[in-house]
């Protein structure tokens, strides 16, 4: 197989699995114009987590978007999957040429600014594979991304600027857990796209430990 990347990436991960950056992966036009799109063009949802018998809204709003016969759920609910909208289009096509993975879904998430967040969670529903390529897309405000190893606790961040791109591969899912933490000093919006290939036959997980 082709080298997964040509282009000038850095590696966060220490072992156990990969996680690979590519701080530039669009220009800085082609990234304004990603993030200006996608805020208007991708139906934004409000989604629920149950914490302690509370229904409590996720710090963030998000959309599921998939390829037919795609479905997905977390938490034990089953998400509703959006159709492609152009500029998602366009990014899964430049992922593929890169990467040459077959992504079929991607979970986009809205933080609207350092108030929003993901609290640690693995990838790792079963519907992944048990070692998923899942390629990370920003846009927006600069956000702090963490991983803590799930054995050890050892912790590795990594900042994600607007056009970058992550590729988490290897045993990354399963010896990891990554989140985004609130900054109260960020007031501007941040988009990520978690690009996905998903088996057909999905099972419920309950994927978040926290908000
Ligand atoms: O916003 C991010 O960079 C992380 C998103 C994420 O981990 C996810 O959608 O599973
Ligand atoms: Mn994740």
């Amino acid at each position: 197989m082709t080298s997964l990347f040509p282009t000038d990436s850095v590696e966060v991960l220490p072992f156990d699995g990969s996680a690979k950056l590519i701080p530039h992966f669009f220009e800085t036009r082609a990234a304004n114009e990603h993030l200006e799109s996608l805020a208007s063009e991708v139906r934004w949802e409000q989604h629920h987590l149950v914490l302690f018998g509370k229904k409590i809204p996720e710090p963030r709003q998000s959309a599921w978007i998939a390829d037919d016969g795609i479905s997905y759920s977390y938490s034990g609910i089953a998400r509703e999957a959006h159709a492609w909208t152009p500029t998602l289009t366009v990014i899964r096509s430049a992922l593929i040429d890169e990467i040459h993975h077959p992504f079929n879904s991607v979970l986009a998430n809205l933080y609207r600014d350092g108030s929003d967040a993901m609290g640690w969670h693995s990838d790792d529903e079963p519907c992944n594979g048990p070692e998923p390529v899942i390629a990370s897309v920003s846009f927006g405000a600069e956000r702090r991304f963490d991983f803590r190893h799930q054995l050890s606790g050892e912790k590795v961040s990594v900042l994600l600027p607007h056009g970058s791109l992550l590729v988490m591969s290897g045993l990354s899912q399963h010896c990891w857990q990554h989140s985004i933490a609130r900054s109260k000093k960020i007031t501007a919006q941040r988009i990520n796209l978690t690009f996905r290939s998903v088996a057909t036959e999905t099972s419920p997980s309950s994927r978040l430990t926290s908000t």
